[in-house]
């Protein structure tokens, strides 16, 4: 199989978050994304470099104000001044401009590049600074390379990317997400394969992202199975079964959430729901994530390397032509035997990993 990967993926370094207003050490690593590439090609997976990702291909999925924004931010913060006073090195947002606030009317845009970012930001965890631009591109870049390749008659590609996505949406940027390399990847996989795609996300959280940005289409369904945001979990706000989808995506959204605690059995009953929402997909996107490990620091699901070498299992029984997206993951110990559990399953080869 092959892995697409570029070395810019470590440029961003965030290096904290913002989180109930204060400065914590951040968990989304360059290191992460490291250790997963170099399991993979150790397994004899093949390393390939991404070509760059074309402005039509993540205006098909973003909002160019939002890609704007990403690729200048970090060089205006600068200008502005900020890191010299009052001494913030990152790009984090100040005001919000919520829905109401301006009785729905669209907001103006603000010249203070920290208003800005509230216009973009839901959150106050995702940094921006030096290499973001260049990571984040890097990161779509290898999901449209992906999906190239199976475009060009691979069966299965993997990016093996972070900054992961599925947080981002169509405008919006959180959750140590900043572009959506899981939903940029399905769009692109509509044309060719004559769709419908199914994006199934395995991620801890829900993808609140990739669900909005298709909320309302037919052509790219999405499941997620995730951490119940009514137990108190990211992203809070959505991820409730009661989100079907509307118009003409109505039935083609499915939201599994489970309660903390819960491990490889329920886990995987749910997989097999995500895997029967795609049924009748001419493709499919994987939208890995695998924080949902029993010692995560960001989730308190139990799923175990046997729980996602059966995930993969059950998805690459599917037989459709699949991309695999990284997402969250947080256990540097864990992530890449995790990952390569998953990959395994997918191949249906046997592990040789510490798990197996
Ligand atoms: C892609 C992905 O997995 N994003 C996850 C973002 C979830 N972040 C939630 C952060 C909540 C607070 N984390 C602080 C941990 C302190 N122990
Ligand atoms: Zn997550």
């Amino acid at each position: 199989m092959k892995v697409v990967y570029s070395p810019d993926l470590t440029r961003h370094d965030p290096a904290a978050e913002i989180w109930v207003g204060v400065r914590i050490v951040g968990t989304e690593v360059a290191r992460r994304v490291e250790l997963v590439a170099a399991a993979t090609e150790a397994q004899g997976h093949q390393l390939v470099a991404p070509r760059l990702v074309t402005a039509a291909e993540l205006e098909a999925v973003h909002d160019p104000g939002l890609v704007e924004f990403l690729r200048t931010a970090w060089s205006r913060w600068q200008e502005s001044g900020y890191p010299r006073e009052p001494g913030q090195d990152r790009v984090v947002p100040y005001v919000f401009p919520l829905y109401s606030f301006s009785s729905g009317r669209p907001p103006r845009r603000p010249a203070s590049v920290a208003a800005l970012a509230g216009l973009y930001a839901f959150d106050t965890m995702t940094l921006i600074g030096p290499g973001s631009w260049e990571a984040i591109e890097a990161a779509a870049s290898c999901a449209v390379t992906a999906v190239d390749l199976v475009v060009a008659g691979e069966q299965v590609a993997f990016a093996a990317v972070r900054p992961p996505g599925h947080h981002a949406g169509r405008d919006f940027y959180g959750g140590s997400c900043y572009l959506n390399n899981s939903a940029i990847a399905a769009s692109r996989l509509v044309a060719p394969t004559g769709g419908p795609v199914s994006v199934i996300d395995l991620d801890a959280h829900h993808g609140n992202g990739t669900q909005e940005i298709f909320y309302r289409r037919a052509d790219v369904r999405y499941g997620s199975v995730h951490i119940d945001p009514a137990a108190g979990y990211f992203p809070h706000f959505l991820g409730f079964a009661t989100e079907r989808g509307e118009g003409q995506g109505e039935g083609a959204n499915l939201n599994v959430p489970i309660p903390p605690g819960t491990g490889d059995r329920e886990w995987l009953s749910a997989v097999e729901e995500l895997r029967d929402l795609a049924d009748g997909s001419r493709a499919i996107v994987v939208s890995l994530g695998v924080d949902a490990w029993s010692d995560d620091p960001e989730s308190p699901l139990e799923v175990t390397h046997d729980g996602y070498r059966t995930a993969g299992t059950l998805l690459g029984e599917m037989g459709l032509p699949t991309v695999i997206v990284l997402e969250g993951g947080y256990d540097l110990a864990e992530i890449a035997a995790l990952t390569t559990s998953f990959l395994d399953g997918f191949l249906g080869t046997s592990s040789t990993g510490p798990s197996g």
